[in-house]
């Protein structure tokens, strides 16, 4: 593969069947699955989040470069568990009771596991007991909530306590974010993070897994 690779070039240009065509290739010359992630996809990710921040990149720049990146992953995916190698972090994602919107909790979904996390999606119109059940079966680290309704943001709150309530609060971190969300707001409700767009939530993902670690 040459410089800059054509894994990186597909990826940020959003080109999926590339992005597959070339993972299929080198897997099969015998490529290391958790370099081709490390040393071209993340790359290639974090460079469609630096275009996005730029504004150069726009959603649906985004949107196409993550359906690339997902892609070439899921290829990747079987090997990397094979590898041993182990995820940045678990996340629980989905958007919270009473609310259908997804396409943003969809992208910072992809953006996360183009991170390197292993993104369990509960979909939308997800109740508090849904969340439990994953936070208990995936052993999550991170649980992830959207809303875009202003009358849906204080499920945000109620997931919150259910999972106080549940006793999982000490063991996750929670992370927000949603169109109306604030950082104040995200304060309020007693979560430990917020950021306002998908690239910006895998920093913020990064940092809780730092400060879960630490703590
Ligand atoms: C598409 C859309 C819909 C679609 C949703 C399709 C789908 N599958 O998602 C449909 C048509 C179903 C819909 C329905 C409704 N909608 Co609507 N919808 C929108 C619209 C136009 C775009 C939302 C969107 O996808 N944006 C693009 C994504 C990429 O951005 P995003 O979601 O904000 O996500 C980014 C960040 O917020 C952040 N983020 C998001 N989630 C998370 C989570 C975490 C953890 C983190 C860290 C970050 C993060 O990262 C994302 C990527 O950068 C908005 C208007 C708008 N401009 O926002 C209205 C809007 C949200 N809808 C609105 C309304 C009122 C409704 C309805 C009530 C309309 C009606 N009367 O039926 C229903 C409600 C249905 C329901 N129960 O949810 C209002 C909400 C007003 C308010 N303040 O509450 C808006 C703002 C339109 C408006 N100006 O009035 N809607």
């Amino acid at each position: 593969m040459s410089e800059p690779s054509r894994l990186y070039q597909a990826i940020l240009e959003g080109n999926a069947k590339d992005a597959l065509a070339i993972t299929q290739q080198a897997l099969a010359e015998g490529a290391n699955a958790l370099e081709l992630v490390n040393g071209h996809m993340i790359p290639a990710m974090d460079e469609v989040g630096r275009r996005f921040e730029n504004e150069d990149y726009f959603v649906p720049e985004l949107l196409l470069s993550a359906r690339a990146m997902k892609a070439a992953l899921d290829l990747i995916r079987p090997q990397l568990a094979s590898s041993g190698a182990q995820p940045a972090g678990r996340v629980v994602i989905g958007t919270v009771k009473g609310d259908l919107h997804d396409i943003g909790k969809n992208l910072v979904a992809s953006m996360l596991e183009g991170g390197g996390f292993e993104v369990h999606d509960l979909g939308a119109d997800v109740p508090p007991e849904k969340f439990i059940e994953a936070v208990r079966t995936t052993g999550a680290d991170i649980v992830a909530l959207s809303a875009l309704l202003t009358v849906t943001m204080p499920a945000m709150r109620t997931t919150i306590e259910a999972l106080s309530q549940a006793g999982l609060r000490d063991r996750i971190k929670v992370m927000v974010g949603g169109a109306p969300v604030t950082d104040q707001y995200a304060r309020e409700i007693g979560a430990d993070g917020y950021s306002e767009n998908a690239s910006a939530a895998v920093a913020l993902a990064r940092r809780l897994m730092a400060a879960r670690t630490a703590a």
